[in-house]
């Protein structure tokens, strides 16, 4: 039968369901750079230029591989401009009698092309995304089991369901987790490895020049332009990651360094996301390096579990809960987002150093974003709408479905628990002890209060104060508004003043 296969920026890869059954003889694959996709949020440069120059890389490589594929660049003349019209167009040039597509990413896509079989005309198959290692239904059925969602139970089913890290039915080692030794800070004289630059061929030249012209008004450096855009300079990434950074990533994993943003990371949420590489490959990966004794067991493990754990979980989660998620907002945070988190004009200097690596490199690691740019957001009550909205726009890696519930989620407390059993709020402290940020700070992180007074210190007081009724019965959160309490009223209303202060002034 004729068949249209539908593949969308974040579905590059050969072992996608779509592709599966695919014939070279009957069968077309569409692929198609579009203004709705690439505006719906401001995208940052980077984050746009990576995915089409990657969509253009696998478009040929499918074509080397003797399969017809119908390509619209942005500029075509023809280029109608959405997902939609695109396919339209496409079955109105061609006598396709079926269109064949993977579940998208993302729930408003999602909705759209259920309506296509009625309003085309022709069969529309969705299929599961099975690069994922998890089924929304498969997580769904779990969640029913349980009063309580918790990632530490999830992820240890996938260890046994996978058979990863795992002696016979107890987990390798005797411990399920070793994030104890994990969480310190960097030391002042850390070598750390030169991050993966991919060379410029012709194909990202072109596009670079693209983006550069229609896209300058977005946020984001375009250039340097490193990323890589085939598969086989991803997996580069993947195995410099295991050879250079995997031994000390649990060391070093909520470490934050001025002037370091790659760190011991793997920088290859860009790749799994948009199809680049598979999540079992590079959990497998890991996996063998633990016993080619390349690695030890507390790194291993915990890389493996932002991989089986956290990313199956957090998109578990998406699936099972929007589209209502979408608009939780438990603590009713109503603040707009302050304009710094655009420009990086702070005198805040973590704020500041975290923005202008994001605006770089359309990358910031896990702790730069929830403990400093959401801890922020979650302090001053931003509204979750606005926070999102940044997230989705600045990450390349960003796709809705694993941005929005570790937003409203993991640092917004916005759905209330679900995803994360308290909020992560916390003080200048923190922050000083992970980072060396504070030393190049106009505030002074060990004021509580005075004109130098570092700004998380009381906004954090602050913010448990506010929030009280929805918060003080929490368990892992009780024992701060004790300490609270014993400041006495001097200290509250010193409290207030201070925030109302800094919040009028941003
Ligand atoms: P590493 O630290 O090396 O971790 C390895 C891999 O684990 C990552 O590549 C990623 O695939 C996975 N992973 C780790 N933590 C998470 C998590 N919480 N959720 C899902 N996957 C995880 N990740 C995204 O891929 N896209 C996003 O849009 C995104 N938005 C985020 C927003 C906020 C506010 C926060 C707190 C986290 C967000 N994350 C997101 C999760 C995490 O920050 C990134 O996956 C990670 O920083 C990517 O860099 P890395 O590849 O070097 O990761
Ligand atoms: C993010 C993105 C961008 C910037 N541009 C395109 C595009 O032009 N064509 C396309 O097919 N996909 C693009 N994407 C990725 C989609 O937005 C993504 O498939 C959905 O968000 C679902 O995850
Ligand atoms: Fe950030 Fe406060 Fe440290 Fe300044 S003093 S870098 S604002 S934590």
């Amino acid at each position: 039968m004729k068949t249209l296969r539908l593949i969308l920026g974040d579905q590059l890869s050969r072992q996608i369901s779509s592709l599966r059954d695919i014939s070279a003889d009957t069968d077309c694959v569409l692929i198609c750079e579009v203004w709705e996709e690439a505006r719906y949020v401001q995208h940052h440069k980077k984050k746009i230029a990576f995915l089409f120059s990657a969509m253009r890389h696998f478009a040929q490589e499918l074509r080397q591989a003797g399969i017809t594929v119908l390509y619209t660049k942005l500029d075509d003349a023809e280029n109608t401009g959405s997902l939609q019209r695109e396919v339209q167009r496409a079955l109105q040039q061609h006598p396709f009698e079926r269109v064949i597509v993977t579940m998208p990413g993302e729930y408003r896509l999602s909705d759209i092309i259920s309506s296509w079989q009625d309003n085309f005309g022709v069969a529309v198959e969705q299929r599961e995304d099975d690069r994922f290692l998890c089924t929304p239904q498969e997580f769904a059925d779990w969640s029913k089991e349980r009063k309580q969602l918790r990632m530490e139970y999830f992820y240890r089913d996938m260890r046994r369901r996978y058979n990863v890290l795992m002696n016979g039915n107890k987990p390798v080692g005797g411990k399920w987790n070793y994030d104890q030794q994990n969480r310190n800070p960097a030391k002042p004289d850390l070598t750390i490895p030169q991050a993966f630059s991919a060379p410029i061929d012709a194909i990202t030249q072109e596009v670079l020049k693209l983006v550069e012209q229609k896209f300058s008004a977005h946020f984001g450096d375009l250039q340097p332009f490193y990323f890589a855009v085939t598969r086989d300079d991803a997996i580069k990434v993947l195995h410099q990651f295991i050879q250079e950074r995997l031994v000390s990533f649990g060391d070093y994993q909520d470490a934050m360094v001025q002037g370091e943003p790659w760190l011991f990371h793997a920088h290859i949420s860009f790749y799994l996301n948009c199809g680049l590489l598979l999540p079992l490959e590079c959990v497998h990966a890991a996996e063998q390096a633990f016993y080619n004794n390349q690695a030890p067991l507390n790194a291993v493990e915990g890389f493996i579990r932002q991989i089986l754990g956290w990313r199956e979980f957090i998109r578990g989660i998406y699936w099972l809960k929007m589209p209502e998620y979408a608009h939780c907002n438990h603590l009713n945070a109503k603040a707009p987002l302050p304009d710094f988190y655009w420009t990086g004009k702070t005198s805040m200097n973590c704020l500041r150093q975290c923005v202008l690596e994001t605006k770089q490199n359309a990358y910031a690691h896990h702790i730069q974003r929830l403990m400093v740019l959401g801890n922020f957001a979650l302090l001053t009550g931003v509204a979750p709408k606005h926070v999102n909205n940044w997230f989705l726009s600045v990450y390349a890696d960003a796709y809705e479905w694993v941005e929005l519930p570790n937003v409203n989620g993991m640092v917004l407390f916005a759905d209330g628990g679900l995803v994360a059993s308290k909020p992560y709020a916390a003080g200048g402290s923190y922050i000083n002890k992970m980072s060396n940020y504070c030393k190049e700070c106009a505030y002074k992180v060990a004021q509580k209060s005075g004109e130098h007074a570092c700004p998380f210190n009381y906004l954090y007081w602050d913010f448990l104060a506010r929030n009280r009724t929805k918060l003080e019965n929490n368990p892992r959160i009780n024992m701060m508004y004790k300490s609270y309490d014993r400041m006495g009223e001097e200290k509250h209303k010193n409290i207030a003043k201070m925030s109302s202060r800094f919040l009028q002034n941003l």
